[in-house]
């Protein structure tokens, strides 16, 4: 028989890698999707099958994490072999502005999935997985970050989590489940939400070269981050669940780096040499070189001269915006993955470059063809946010 997984949050990043990975392991896939007035499938779309097709291996439900009657019903319905609770409110800034509703559904939302195993008998059955997050060390107790480093939330986010953290593990020992964290650090690709971080720099880039943006503002350049790709990180998720016994897992690169190095690394792929100058608020990035065979190949000729052209009046491409600075700001996460190398025997394939060369490529692309969509007279988006 076909194994068996429900995935929350698969209309998200990850959930629409693992639900590629699963599916390709020859898993039947659940997914819980939002309502939402526009369609939110794009990430799944090359996954998703007509709905008429009698024998699918991905199968979508409305439903969301903060109603407990249609979590359970869920479930019931399709009794999987496998629960991945990907699904949150995941943009830490953001949950400053809406804490509560990032309280009901990263922190209660996964209690309802946990109290929905439990009332339907299924704990012998299903297999959980839970997306912790590097947010719960915040204001870091040591470096690197450990399965054993005490935790410090600094968000609503983080607190949310705090709570889905214990809960998880509380299930697991008050009742015997298979219940697993992931502390996943930050990981990134071409299909990141469009305002984190990685992603906004490498839209905002391939905007600028083709004269359809001017100028990236951006919040705190000093914050370091522990970057991997998302790919590397569901197979973790995945390794996790076959383990014999439930456990907790660091899942991280063991590599820090600054945002401004990441936006430095974003620009010289397309041949732009930038330098920082001024301190906190005031702080730029200006153009002090362009490689034009590099630009070329990236972009093309003619963009080439028009870029050069704005350099002579304009060369600061980066400002800093404080209204990106969050009230509590996480300045340094550094991994430490040696356990799930050893246990899962985990290793990512992906370094920081290739990443960042994957998600640069994917925005051109992109941002091309909208260019190519503004020439022939056709709106396109502003992207403003
Ligand atoms: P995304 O923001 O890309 O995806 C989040 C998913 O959750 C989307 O499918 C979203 O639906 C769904 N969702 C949001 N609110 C609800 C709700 N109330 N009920 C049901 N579903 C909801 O996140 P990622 O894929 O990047 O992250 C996956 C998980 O891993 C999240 O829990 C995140 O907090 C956690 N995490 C992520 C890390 C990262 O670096 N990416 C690192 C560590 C942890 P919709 O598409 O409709 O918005
Ligand atoms: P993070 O990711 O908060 O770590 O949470 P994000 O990419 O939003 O921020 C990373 C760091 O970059 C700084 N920063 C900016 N961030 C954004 N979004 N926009 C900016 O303009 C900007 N300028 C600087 C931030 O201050 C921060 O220090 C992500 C999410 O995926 C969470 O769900 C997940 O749990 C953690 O990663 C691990």
């Amino acid at each position: 028989m076909d194994k068996k997984a429900l995935i929350t949050g698969i209309t998200g990043q990850d959930g629409a890698y693992l639900a590629e990975f699963l599916i390709k392991k020859g898993y039947i896939v659940h997914g819980i999707k939002r309502r939402s007035s526009l369609l939110n499938t794009e990430r799944i779309d090359h996954l998703y099958q007509d709905p008429h097709i009698e024998k699918r291996n991905l199968i979508l439900h409305y439903g969301d994490l903060s109603d407990s009657m249609n979590i359970t019903r869920i479930i019931q319905e399709c009794r999987p072999d496998e629960i991945y609770n990907l699904g949150a409110m995941s943009h830490v800034k953001v949950s400053f502005d809406m804490p509560e509703y990032t309280a009901n559904t990263d922190g209660t939302g996964t209690l309802r999935i946990l109290e929905a195993i439990r009332l339907l008998n299924l704990k012998d059955q299903v297999r959980f997985y839970q997306a912790s997050t590097s947010e719960l060390y915040g204001l870091v107790r040591e470096v690197p970050q450990t399965e054993n480093t005490p935790f410090y939330p600094r968000s609503p986010y983080a607190c949310a989590k705090l709570y889905a953290y214990w809960i998880t593990v509380n299930y697991r020992e008050a009742y015997g489940l298979h219940a697993s964290n992931g502390i996943l650090f930050n990981h990134e690709s071409p299909i990141r939400g469009e305002t984190f971080v990685s992603r906004k720099i490498t839209r905002g880039l391939s905007r600028i070269v083709l004269g359809l943006q001017d100028t990236l503002y951006m919040g705190n350049l000093s914050a370091k981050r522990d970057w991997g790709h998302a790919k590397d990180y569901v197979r973790a998720m995945y390794l996790m669940l076959q383990q014999e016994t439930p456990d907790d897992y660091v899942i991280a690169t063991g590599v820090t780096t600054e945002v401004r190095e990441f936006i430095r690394k974003s620009f010289a792929f397309v041949g732009i040499e930038l330098e920082f100058k001024g301190d906190k608020e005031n702080e730029k990035g200006c153009v002090t070189s362009v490689n034009d065979k590099t630009f070329i190949d990236k972009v093309s000729r003619e963009h080439l001269d028009k870029f050069k052209h704005r350099l002579k009046t304009d060369p600061y491409v980066i400002k800093v915006d404080p209204g990106y600075f969050r009230p509590t700001e996480v300045e340094l996460l550094h991994g430490d993955p040696a356990k799930a190398n050893r246990v899962l025997g985990w290793i990512p394939e992906y370094d920081l470059d290739g990443l960042i060369e994957e998600m640069v490529d994917s925005d051109l692309v992109f941002m091309k063809k909208e260019d190519y969509l503004r020439n022939g007279g056709y709106k396109i988006n502003n992207y403003f946010e």
